[in-house]
């Protein structure tokens, strides 16, 4: 009998119900047929899972593993019954419960493990690499809590922890045999003489516990594992304190152990450079770093091999310890003379950068890291003398070249660059687009590749279209199939057939029904989650990403502001009715972070209230941005704002997620807009502003934005609404330092130079979506154009480009 048949699923949800999760199947609640329905998908993975393994081992497969402190996941449920064909069966058997399967998956939490782009970028590539067949490892933390949630109270946010493990996850698997020794702190004694072998006298412990979530793949029976790790006290650490009576004291002796994997750093202002975030690096590097070890030695029973075998991927520089760490294992515990160790690691490991912000790269004092991985400090210098005599033999007596390069910051306090030690313990490094990558190695890290210019490489980052368009949008997949046949979820490039049908009435029609659809699905979560009543026949101008002034959030609301004021000066010049639509979060110590989403909610309350601009302007901000509601925004999308001063933004994923659902992009030349402009064509993309050199000339120049303020009227008059209370009646001088930051203060992410050229590209806006045939064509020609972008796409090419594997045709 067909355990996928309608019958079977509807009996094994009930057994579930009755056996699993403990209810009576006719008063099962919408959670409890979540859980049961999660169960009969998990049994089948976890069949899927074992199967996997045994058919790698069995092949001797070289194996790649990606070494990440975030993945955001989101929801887990919807995209486990379509890889397993279960999603009709499965939503027939809830409706036997008079529930509907959306409503139900709707009850799971998001695994939010991650801060943005960079961690949702690494829950794409698990689905890819899943997909693609290739043997994989995802490697992370089990963080307790993970990105905050966000409220918004008078218009400011408020942050709220987010357990989402606390009612449990049907997704994990506890390993409960996988546990390994993380060592921390102490000193290093050397035998016989300085430089004889290393004992590392470390002061303290804590256990690594494996807890596994399966990655299934599509069009496969293949799945892929992410193996989190969960920081344990080692039992006998708190036994004396137990065995007084003192439970207090034990309970903070545990805590102290645990804390390590609670909760998720946030993508701070600045990296704070805490010595529990260090700890939380160390502590998942070690512990995949000795799993990875232990899974190559029981099936080679050597690690002079281990290149041949192991790729290790570094998701930015958070786990580039791990180039320390293996070096010690080799090094100190397996006896490896230091140049061998020092071979393989360079073959094992490929890094890649993902921003180029100063602020957002990371150092470590040297006094912490002497502090808290004393052998690793060593290893680190010891790394650095031989690349500095190497460099010092290609330029010799360039003292600065050398200063530059070193691993080691000497200006001010010591500390360890971990991007430097990424890349000399890699044998590729890139960045995630085209322009990215070029400016990589122009600007940060031109004195490397200077040494070593066959190391750096571009991989254009991609979106898994299985989430994003099959998962989040079944109205337009379901146009797709109906006209492309459903094998565009493996092959995104299909998408270019619907080039042909732009101009075909029939098609658009059917392509506009199903964006009009999508707009009201999201204007009713817009008016659950703010209360506020949107028209979906509006234009949808949608700016999601996290709140980061070099993202320009800001520029947006001067736009805005600036149209308010022309529709209440010319009412009647036919304007086209709009809906900004923001979401993001902002980091809790990012203060103008923060003052920026105050804004936008004043600016909407005035505007939103205004009965002159009613049904013509409506500016509203959705709560608590995160994978799932980025589901239901991106499908409901006109225009997509990207708006990034050009040469700050490495990539842009949310760019491919909207154009993917037919919203035209509203953008400068920066990530990779510029090759989704290239993808799509000039003429369906809205690319404005100053490009990156003409921003470094500007800068160079003597950039004084008083002269854009006073040469420009409009600009003045919206920049004096603001500083002058306009929007903040009950205490106007509300955002006087915030227009003063851009008058006063440099405007460093020049907004006020790039005004005009928005303000003068949004009218040509409203100019093609008053000709409705017109957007239609090009909002077509935006989907037939992304097949580039799939996550797929950028997987095959890590894959054989760095990785050195082949995937699956
Ligand atoms: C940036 C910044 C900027 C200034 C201050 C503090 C700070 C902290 C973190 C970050 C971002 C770190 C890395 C990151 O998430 N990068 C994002 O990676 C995405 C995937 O490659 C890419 O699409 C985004 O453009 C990039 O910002």
């Amino acid at each position: 009998m067909d355990r996928n048949s309608p019958s079977s699923l509807i009996n094994a949800v009930d057994t579930h119900l009755l056996e699993t999760v403990g209810v009576a199947p006719a008063q099962a609640t919408p959670t409890e047929l979540m859980q049961a329905v999660a169960q009969v998908a998990r049994e089948q993975l976890s069949r899927r899972w074992v199967a996997t393994q045994r058919r790698e081992q069995d092949e001797k497969a070289r194996r790649v593993y990606y070494l990440s402190m975030e993945f955001l996941i989101g929801r887990t449920l919807g995209n486990a019954l379509a890889a397993l064909g279960l999603a009709d069966g499965a939503a027939q058997a809830v409706t036997q419960h008079a529930q509907k399967l959306e409503d139900v998956a709707e009850r799971e939490p998001d695994a939010a493990l991650g801060n943005g782009g960079l961690g949702r970028l690494a829950a794409c590539f698990l689905d890819s690499m899943a997909t693609l067949g290739l043997p994989s490892f995802g490697y992370g933390i089990r963080y307790e809590y993970g990105m905050f949630a966000q409220s918004i109270q008078q218009g400011c946010q408020v942050e709220y922890p987010d357990p989402w493990l606390a009612d449990g996850t049907p997704w994990e698997f506890p390993r409960a045999g996988i546990t390994y020794p993380v060592r921390f702190g102490g000193w290093v004694e050397h035998q016989g003489h300085q430089g004889g072998k290393a004992l590392w006298r470390h002061a303290g412990e804590v256990a690594a516990k494996a807890y596994d979530m399966v990655v299934p793949g599509h069009g496969t029976s293949k799945v892929s594992t992410l193996r989190l790790w969960k920081a344990v006290a080692p039992a006998h650490i708190d036994l004396h304190a137990f065995n007084t009576g003192d439970y207090a004291r034990a309970a903070s002796v545990k805590n102290e152990y645990e804390n390590i994997s609670w909760v998720l750093y946030p993508n701070d202002s600045t990296p704070a450079g805490r010595e529990l975030r260090l700890r939380q690096e160390y502590f998942f590097v070690a512990a995949s770093v000795q799993d990875i070890l232990a899974r190559h030695l029981d099936e080679y029973g050597t690690l002079a091999n281990l290149a041949d075998k192991v790729a290790m991927h570094l998701n930015d520089t958070h786990p580039a310890i791990a180039v320390a760490e293996l070096m010690r294992v080799l090094c100190d515990e397996q006896d490896m003379a230091w140049e061998q160790a020092w071979s393989i690691t360079q073959r094992v490991f490929s890094y890649t950068n993902h921003t180029l912000m100063p602020e957002a790269l990371e150092t470590w004092p040297v006094s912490l890291m002497q502090h808290v991985l004393p052998r690793h400090l060593e290893i680190i210098f010891r790394i650095n003398q031989a690349f500095l005599d190497f460099a010092a033999a290609q330029r010799p007596g360039e003292l600065g070249f050398l200063s530059r390069l070193s691993l080691v910051d000497e200006s001010g306090e010591r500390r360890v660059r971990m991007a430097h030690l990424s890349i000399v313990g890699s044998h590729k490094v890139n960045g995630v687009s085209a322009l990215h990558s070029e400016l990589l190695v122009k600007t940060i890290f031109a004195d490397f590749a200077a040494l070593w210019p066959e190391r750096f490489t571009n991989m254009t980052n991609g979106v898994t279209p299985r989430r994003w368009l099959a998962q989040a949008n079944p109205g337009l997949a379901g146009l797709l199939d109906r006209t492309l046949g459903a094998k565009w979820r493996l092959d995104l490039d299909q998408l270019q057939a619907l080039r042909e049908l732009r101009g075909n009435e029939g098609f658009r029609a059917e392509f506009m029904a199903v964006k009009r659809a999508n707009k009201a699905r999201l204007a009713e979560h817009i008016a659950r989650s703010t209360g506020i009543a949107v028209d979906p026949a509006s234009l949808f101008d949608v700016q999601v990403k996290r709140i980061h002034e070099y993202k320009r959030q800001l520029l947006n609301v001067l736009h805005l502001v600036a149209r308010y004021q022309a529709i209440l000066a010319h009412p009647n010049a036919g304007w086209v009715p709009r809906t900004a639509i923001f979401a993001g979060k902002a980091a809790s110590s990012y203060a103008a972070a923060k003052s920026i989403i105050r804004l936008i909610h004043d600016v909407g309350s005035v505007i939103n209230r205004d009965a002159r601009v009613a049904g013509l302007l409506k500016v509203v901000f959705v709560p608590n941005y995160g994978v799932s509601v980025a589901e239901v925004i991106m499908p409901g999308a006109d225009l997509s704002e990207q708006i990034s001063t050009a040469g700050t933004e490495a990539s842009g994923t949310g760019n491919m997620k909207l154009a993917l659902n037919g919203a035209l992009t509203i953008g400068t030349d920066d990530g990779a807009n510029i090759e989704i402009r290239q993808q799509v064509g000039d003429d369906n993309i809205f690319i404005f502003g100053l490009k990156t050199p003409e921003v470094q000339a500007l800068r160079a120049s003597g950039y004084q934005p008083m002269r854009w303020y006073e040469g420009n009227p409009q600009l003045k008059h919206v920049l004096d609404a603001i500083a002058g209370g306009t929007f903040s009646p009950e205490e106007p001088g509300r955002y006087r330092g915030l227009v003063d930051s851009l008058l006063w203060g440099g405007d460093h992410y020049l907004l006020l130079a790039d005004f005009a050229s928005y303000a003068e590209t949004q009218l040509r806006v409203d100019a093609l979506f008053r000709q409705s045939g017109e957007w239609a064509s090009r909002a077509i020609a935006n989907v037939a154009g992304m097949g580039a972008f799939s996550s797929d796409r950028t997987i095959r090419e890590y894959a054989q480009q760095i990785w050195g594997m082949t995937p699956a045709p």
